[in-house]
């Protein structure tokens, strides 16, 4: 008998389960609410049209809309249902108009059409569908199904509010930042929650990071729509109804911009000038970086230290996790292990190594506790809906949290950081900020938040929470070390959180499967706003052989954030863990990422000026071309470098997509002709990396660190073209935010080649002027035999041809014209 109940209590349980996932209304925490019908209203007839500048009202009668032209390219939605818009504030836009060239209201028969010069946004008069057209093309490239709809929340008040579009034929859909699975979302069904998702799975969602913008590709062209919604949101490609997408949330405003490619890249772009960029990390960041739950006591951190310099294995950081700390409490030592943090940070520092602190946003219910008594005095923890404080337990015990969506919390965090900075800490890391809470996951519905004065519950302060902590920990550290670069990285964070800070993505696994995981995920987040992002290399939890952890310090040599970390129960996983052959490959990869750091560093400057993604899938090279909408195990960092990961178990060779042009096989300088796959060898001691035909990839000397040596001179790696290309090489001081007054310098150097000549002419750009005086070339690939160089008409004699086949001279870093002639 009681069996049987115990089973029909089981199946009970799982039908509602069932229910639960393919009803998307999920009202979560109150199952009763799952019996009430469902009432969804629905923007009915256009009644009334109102202008104000460059916003547009639109009423039925009682519901409002609000289309408002921020650019030639951006149009933003809001809908009111019963006519009062929520106060127009935005964590992730700082600041919504930019520049219009001209825009006008016109009206047909059917519609009403707001236009710029480049988009056209239709309002149907007799049903309020909106779609957005291409002018020159006249192509819809997003429209209602339905019109905007929504259902009133009895349980907290506001709306459930929906956005139902037209799912295009061969549409394809890419981005929403941090997503596990295939990087192309058709089909698919997406929930944004921030969440720890330690050893998260293949397709698991959501993760730890939202990002509701997407971008749309169809007939060649591309768009974007960022859902600004912090409540828990949902997205659907296609897969509930082949012929829709739709997006929608538990609650806020339904307002999304509309963002006009017509190229993936443009729509990037246009997304990163809404959300942000990020800002120059110090130099050093870009160097090799070196983590582990956790290195203590001081002897074992300055052993790790140590083994990279004996080793010649070049390393910019060590990571102290969470045992650092006194009890876990944030702040503090444990003077066991650490008896003079100051001393030992400094000894790192002779040897260029730089400390990188983690501290979490749980702070120890304990009065006897700096940190905790100040938070209290001053009210600046969460509390419950009833004024209880929100209190769960993380590593401390028994903790509360600060309410990061505060002004004056994130003022009182920043300061905290004042003795970590004094003592010399170069970087912080905060991790836990979904938030995480033992047990219960995170905090409940009801907790209350500031939210710079837009209160709400936590339904509305969830996801921005994270992203709040960042940059209360950013704003600090940039106040307390004045004019230098902070150095920070979050596990957590919404759209704009690249404003702030570097990221991870979380606690991954020693897997092959997770190896091509990652190298998608860096570059879903690099479309989606967010480039400074790498993985666990070696795999957080679980055993990584010698092959699968080289293989990833391969592809983590082209992540934009270079860093090895493992979870306390795994074997050690240094570079050199594994013997030879690995320690060797392991540090040629690492050298090489040391040589290209002028370029990578210019790529950063790129995306931090002018919004270009660091790591550039195929579907943003070629997007007319359907096959590249699928492509996702190669990709380029900047727009000269591509990488094509091996990511299988014993291959020796791979499958390369070569985009259309020229490439030079890196290792080899073998040229192959773009637009077709090509077979790769890729021994374990070499990851296929192909540079574009015309490229000048600069290069420094190795170094153990960023800033170990004088640079004497650059190396100018230049490949030859039958075309014209620009490349660019950024230098400025390198951990100070001197660039923001033009102290940089951007050079341009523009190859053009032919039968036999090759010209290379360089512009220079800003006030910063770098200490070494020459340049000298590496010429690859020049299909006639050298008669003369003459640089600025000055004839050079000095040049050689080595057996590669290489041309070898130098210039003066000040040329305006190098001329190499047949
Ligand atoms: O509950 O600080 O993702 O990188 O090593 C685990 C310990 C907490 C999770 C992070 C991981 C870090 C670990 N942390």
């Amino acid at each position: 008998m009681e069996d049987l109940n115990e089973q029909s209590k089981e199946l009970n349980v799982n039908a509602i389960s069932q229910q639960v996932e393919e009803e998307p209304i999920q009202h979560l925490n109150n199952p009763v609410a799952n019996l009430k019908p469902i009432v969804k209203k629905y923007l009915t007839a256009v009644r009334q049209v109102v202008t104000d500048g460059n916003k547009f009202y639109f009423s039925d009668g009682d519901a409002r809309v609000e289309i408002r032209v921020v650019s030639d390219e951006i149009i933003r939605v809001r809908l009111a249902p019963h006519g009062v818009f929520l106060e127009d504030f935005s964590y992730a836009v700082p600041k919504v108009d930019q520049k219009v060239t001209l825009f006008k209201l016109e009206e047909s028969e059917s519609f009403y059409h707001i236009s710029t010069n480049t988009v056209s946004c239709n309002v149907r008069k007799s049903d309020f569908q909106i779609s957005f057209t291409e002018i020159q093309s006249q192509v819809v490239m997003n429209e209602d199904q339905s019109p905007m709809h929504w259902e009133e929340n009895v349980d907290f008040g506001g709306y459930y509010v929906y956005a139902t579009k037209t799912c295009m034929q061969e549409e394809n859909f890419f981005g929403l930042g941090d997503k596990s699975g295939n990087m192309n979302l058709r089909g698919r069904h997406f929930q944004n929650w921030n969440t720890d998702a330690y050893s998260f799975g293949w397709d698991q969602d959501p993760l730890y990071r939202t990002i509701p913008f997407y971008i749309g590709v169809h007939q060649s062209l591309a768009y974007g729509i960022f859902f600004d919604n912090t409540f828990r949101s949902y997205f659907d490609f296609g897969r509930e109804d082949a012929s829709k997408t739709s997006f929608w949330a538990d609650g806020g405003e339904l307002q999304y911009y509309y963002i006009h490619g017509p190229h993936v890249m443009d729509v990037v772009k246009r997304y990163q000038s809404l959300t942000g960029t990020h800002p120059m990390p110090p130099q050093w960041a870009l160097g090799y970086h070196q983590c582990r739950w956790s290195y203590y006591p001081e002897k074992k951190v300055k052993e790790i230290a140590e083994g990279f310099r004996s080793r010649n294995i070049p390393c910019d950081a060590i990571y102290l996790d969470i045992d650092y700390m006194e009890g876990y409490r944030c702040f503090t030592w444990n003077k066991k292990h650490f008896p003079d943090p100051k001393r030992m940070i400094k000894e790192l520092g002779s040897i260029g190594m730089k400390t990188v602190v983690m501290i979490d946003p749980g702070i120890k219910v304990d009065d006897n506790y700096w940190v905790f008594k100040e938070g209290k005095e001053n009210n600046y923890f969460c509390r419950r809906s009833d004024d209880y404080f929100m209190e769960g337990h993380v590593w401390p015990g028994r903790c509360q949290f600060p309410d990061f969506t505060n002004p004056k919390v994130r003022e009182w965090w920043g300061g905290l950081y004042k003795e970590l900075v004094d003592m010399g800490v170069a970087g912080v890391w905060n991790d836990m900020n979904e938030p995480a809470v033992f047990g219960s996951g995170t905090f409940p519905n009801d907790v209350r938040h500031h939210y710079d004065g837009h209160r709400g519950s936590h339904r509305k302060a969830h996801n921005i929470y994270g992203m709040q902590m960042v940059r209360s920990t950013y704003d600090g550290l940039k106040k307390l070390m004045r004019n230098r670069r902070p150095f920070t990285i979050t596990r957590a964070g919404y759209s704009g959180m690249q404003r702030y800070g570097s990221v991870w993505t979380g606690d991954n696994i020693a897997s092959w499967e997770h190896l091509i995981l990652g190298s998608i995920q860096c570059q879903r987040m690099s479309i989606s706003g967010v480039p400074f992002c790498g993985t666990d290399i070696g795999g957080f939890s679980g055993e990584p052989d010698g092959e699968l952890f080289t293989r990833w310090i391969q592809l983590g040599t082209f992540s934009p954030f270079m860093r090895a970390h493992s979870a306390g129960d795994t074997i050690e996983r240094e570079p050199w863990s594994f013997g030879e052959p690995f320690e060797s490959i392991n540090r040629k990869f690492i050298e090489l990422r040391y040589k290209l750091l002028p370029y990578m560093y210019s790529v950063f400057w790129e995306h931090h000026r002018y919004g270009f993604p660091i790591l550039r899938p195929m579907i943003m090279l070629e997007q007319e071309q359907i096959s590249n909408h699928y492509r996702q195990d190669e990709f380029t960092f900047g727009d000269k470098i591509l990488i094509c990961p091996v990511l299988e178990q014993g291959a020796v060779s791979r499958r390369v997509y070569l985009p259309k042009g020229a490439w030079y096989n890196y290792w080899s300088q073998e040229v192959l002709q773009g637009g077709s796959e090509h077979q790769i060898s890729a021994p374990l001691d070499e990851m296929p990396i192909f540079v574009r035909a015309g490229s000048i990839i600069p290069e420094y000397p190795v170094m153990q660190y960023v800033g170990e040596k004088k640079i004497d001179e650059v190396i100018l790696n230049v490949y030859y073209t039958d075309g014209e290309v620009n490349s660019f090489l950024y230098e400025d001081h390198g951990d100070t935010f001197a660039y923001e007054q033009d102290i940089y310098s951007e050079k341009k150097f523009n190859v053009k080649g032919d039968a036999s000549t090759l010209i290379i002419a360089q512009s220079v750009e800003g006030l910063y002027t770098p200490n070494y005086e020459t340049y000298s070339y590496n010429v690859v690939g020049l299909p006639f035999q050298v008669q003369s160089i003459t640089i600025d008409d000055q004839e050079v004699s000095d040049f050689s041809m080595n057996e590669n086949k290489e041309l070898r001279f130098k210039s003066d870093k000040k040329f305006s014209e190098v001329r190499i002639t047949g």
